[in-house]
This record gives C-alpha cells, sequence and structure tokens, in this order.
C-alpha cells in the first residue's frame, strides 16, 4: 500500500476521533471511483450535477479542510477512493464516516465493475449511501445488492438527483433544508411555466428562435 493511502487512512482515523461540534463536520460525503468520474459526480458533465444541486441551488459549501469550515452551516466533502484501486481507504472512510459527522454518502463509480457505491453501503451500514452509476455500464453492478444489503441509486450520471434525494433525507432533521428543497421545487415550476407561456405566445418557431 502506497504511503499517500496511508496517510488517508490515518487522517481520517484521526479525524474520526476529534469532538467536533456538529454544525462544523460535514453533512454529506461523497466519493467516486476515479478523478475521471469528477465531472459526472460533482460539475455535471453533459448536465448539472451534484455540486451544482448543493452549492448552486441548496447553499451547501464545500468543506476542504477540517479545522477551517465554511461559513455555510451545510456542507460536503468530497474524495476519490476507488474499491479496486484502494480497498482499504474504502474500507476506513465508510466505517469511520458516522463518526466524522457524516450523514448521508453519495459514491459514485463507473465501467462494468463499479462496486464502490454497494461496498460502501455494506460497510456503512446502517448509514444510507446513495449509489451514482457514472454510465449506463454500471447501473446492474451499482444497485444489484443482495436482500438485507440495501441501497438506494439514480439514473446513470444523474448526481444531481442523488443530491437532492441526500438532501430530503437530511431534511428530515433540518427544517431549514426542507424550506430550501421546497424553495427549489418551486423555482424549477416556475421555470416551466414560464418556459410553457413563451412557447404558447411564440409558437415553436418563434419560441425556437427566440435568442
Ligand atoms: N473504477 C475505479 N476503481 C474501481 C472502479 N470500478 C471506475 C471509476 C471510473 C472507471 O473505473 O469509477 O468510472 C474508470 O476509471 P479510470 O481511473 O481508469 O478513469
Amino acid at each position: 500500500m502506497s504511503n499517500q493511502v496511508d496517510d488517508l487512512i490515518e487522517s481520517l482515523e484521526t479525524e474520526a476521533e476529534i469532538d467536533r461540534d456538529p454544525d462544523d463536520t460535514p453533512e454529506i460525503g461523497i466519493v467516486m471511483g476515479s478523478d475521471s468520474d469528477l465531472p459526472t459526480m460533482l460539475t455535471g458533465g453533459s448536465r448539472p450535477g451534484a455540486y451544482d444541486a448543493l452549492v448552486d441551488e441548496l447553499g451547501f459549501g464545500e468543506l476542504t479542510d477540517y479545522d477551517n469550515p465554511p461559513d455555510e452551516r451545510f456542507t460536503f466533502e468530497s474524495y476519490v477512493i476507488s474499491a479496486h484501486r484502494t480497498p482499504s481507504l474504502m474500507y476506513t472512510y465508510a466505517e469511520t464516516a458516522p463518526a466524522r459527522g457524516i450523514e448521508v454518502i453519495i459514491a459514485g463509480a463507473g465501467g462494468k465493475s463499479a462496486d464502490l457505491p454497494n461496498m460502501t453501503a455494506s460497510i456503512a451500514y446502517p448509514l444510507p449511501v446513495i449509489g451514482v452509476p457514472v454510465d449506463e455500464k454500471s447501473v446492474d453492478s451499482v444497485i444489484g445488492m443482495p436482500v438485507g444489503a440495501p441501497i438506494v441509486a439514480v439514473d446513470a450520471g444523474k448526481s444531481f438527483n442523488a443530491a437532492l434525494f441526500a438532501v430530503q433525507l437530511l431534511a428530515g432533521r433540518y427544517p431549514e433544508l426542507h424550506e430550501r428543497l421546497e424553495a427549489f421545487h418551486e423555482a424549477q415550476s416556475t421555470n416551466v411555466a414560464e418556459m410553457s407561456r413563451e412557447l404558447f405566445g411564440l409558437g415553436a418557431t418563434g419560441f425556437h428562435d427566440r435568442y
């Protein structure tokens, strides 16, 4: 095992032993099998991703230093962890998550052997894990868990929905997040209504050429 993996494992274990104010620890942990998953997992690639949902729509901050949390009340952290290349890191991440304040994990991986979400769910149980198949090939391996070992998963690539669902899980405990989710939904509906009115008023060709 490389020293860098050892160092990461040690820092997670050390963090798990620190008794921090829960307001300063991340509620959501995002893990992905490779940095090549980043466009899909966080910033969206061809569509909006988890980062867009959490930061732009729901006011979360990204925690990048446990000693200096961002000003935002609700935060997330993100790591690259491969089930096959760094299994011990996956194990430690999932095992230490509750002690580090994580309340829900979003885990994404791609390819035919996308095991990070389901293995993380098994190790972190009963902490909820939302799986994101990074591509179509990985759908079966993410959702194919045996009875008694649950995972919920979103459609291929839809990390935006995984983030929304993570916040839905948190909203039962934090009324403020409940309100933010409602505001997001309201804004989304208004946007559809505006488009609808514009399409009707301009007609299909006029709407298409409007910009
Ligand atoms: N992967 C990485 N370790 C285990 C798995 N299943 C997945 C990553 C990524 C794909 O393999 O989640 O979607 C290709 O990874 P890379 O690093 O070769 O680009």
